[in-house]
């Protein structure tokens, strides 16, 4: 505001006073901050280094069983967002822990979830009947409302990324769920059953969209999309700010696999030092291979991040992004993009320098 003199700011103080009482406030205190010129996310960029977290995630295994905590996950917290569960305004992160033979239990909501698969093998997830069995750097959805509980089958300790969309859920307060009467749900379909349908370019003649707007498929094997990069890298030019990069999609639409959040995977070659991007859509990074560094900036801050396999970072919306590699890498990623798309509001900015 502009310099007021102290007895005109002690009657709008007096006014602001006597509205109060009646849950009135005024637009002009907070005008600016309300519709600012541009974003200015309450988030800050962030990393989650992996050989400094694992002893912990490991070691909550001692404290509780996977039954016990329903889910046992050590969550990501936005360092400016502590105490309410989220990476980013919109979405939330967190590494979950499963030992063979534990169960975490079935139950369903609102929520969609997203799986990124971080270490080691052997655990299945069960979504709707169907189990699928998860492998480094496999992508694997659970769809908003569909029964799904995790089991481990195999010899060694689990870890993936838990992306969901519960911040955006709790913002339109549209949250429902319920706990299974059993812990593990009826297996009804041979696990690769959807696969088979949906996941080879190909659709059931008469085809049903058995989640409605959300892929039809739940696990996008590693090993695809690793082919499909590194063929690219024999076939195309590198893009100068993503280097190598596709999104994930729904094969009955082409558009997004989940509603409320969008997932890429990227490869940057030997010695990319990638140019400067930013956009709406903060975005949470799981490093799958490699190691390089992430330089993010805003008009007050500068950070540099050095990652290296299994680590994880944040990008807000609207801070700039450099990312570099000197031996190469693999970076899977996720936002919320489509509600961005959705609602008309996406922005990205590819800058030169
Ligand atoms: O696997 O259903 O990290 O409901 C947080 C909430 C995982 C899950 C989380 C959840 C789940």
């Amino acid at each position: 505001m502009k310099n007021i003199s102290s007895e005109i700011q002690a009657s709008r103080q007096a006014f602001y006073d006597a509205i109060s009482p009646l849950n009135l406030t005024p637009l002009w205190e907070v005008l600016h901050a309300l519709v600012p010129p541009q974003p200015n996310s309450p988030c800050v960029p962030a990393l989650w280094k992996y050989e400094l977290l694992e002893p912990y995630l490991l070691g909550s295994a001692q404290l509780i069983t996977a039954e016990e905590a329903v889910r046992r996950v050590l969550i990501l917290e936005n360092p400016a967002l502590r105490g309410h569960s989220c990476i980013t305004q919109s979405l939330y992160a967190g590494l979950q822990l499963i030992l063979p033979g534990e169960v975490a239990p079935s139950h369903r909501h609102t929520q969609s979830a997203l799986r990124f698969i971080v270490s080691g093998s052997g655990a299945y997830t069960a979504v709707d009947g169907e189990r699928t069995t998860m492998q480094p750097g496999d992508f694997i959805i659970t769809p908003s409302m569909t029964w799904h509980d995790h089991g481990h089958d195999g010899d060694e300790p689990m870890v993936w990324l838990d992306g969901l969309d519960i911040p955006m859920l709790r913002f339109f307060d549209a949250g429902f769920a319920e706990n299974d009467t059993r812990p593990s749900q009826e297996v009804s379909r041979p696990e690769g059953a959807s696969f088979a349908r949906y996941g080879h370019n190909m659709a059931p003649v008469r085809a049903a969209s058995p989640y409605g707007a959300t892929s039809p498929i739940f696990s996008y094997p590693f090993q695809h999309v690793l082919r499909a990069l590194q063929k690219m890298q024999r076939f195309e030019p590198v893009d100068a700010w993503d280097g190598f990069k596709l999104r994930y999609t729904n094969p009955l639409t082409g558009g997004w696999p989940m509603l409320t959040m969008g997932t890429f995977m990227q490869l940057l070659p030997k010695g990319f030092a990638g140019r400067p991007y930013r956009q709406t859509d903060g975005t949470v990074f799981s490093v799958v291979r490699g190691a390089g560094t992430a330089y993010i900036e805003s008009a007050s801050s500068q950070t540099e991040f050095h990652f290296e396999p299994r680590d994880h970072f944040v990008v807000p919306s609207w801070y700039t992004l450099r990312l570099t590699s000197t031996e190469g890498c693999m970076l899977f990623s996720y936002s919320d993009r489509p509600v961005h798309e959705a609602l008309g509001i996406h922005k990205e900015e590819r800058l030169i320098s």
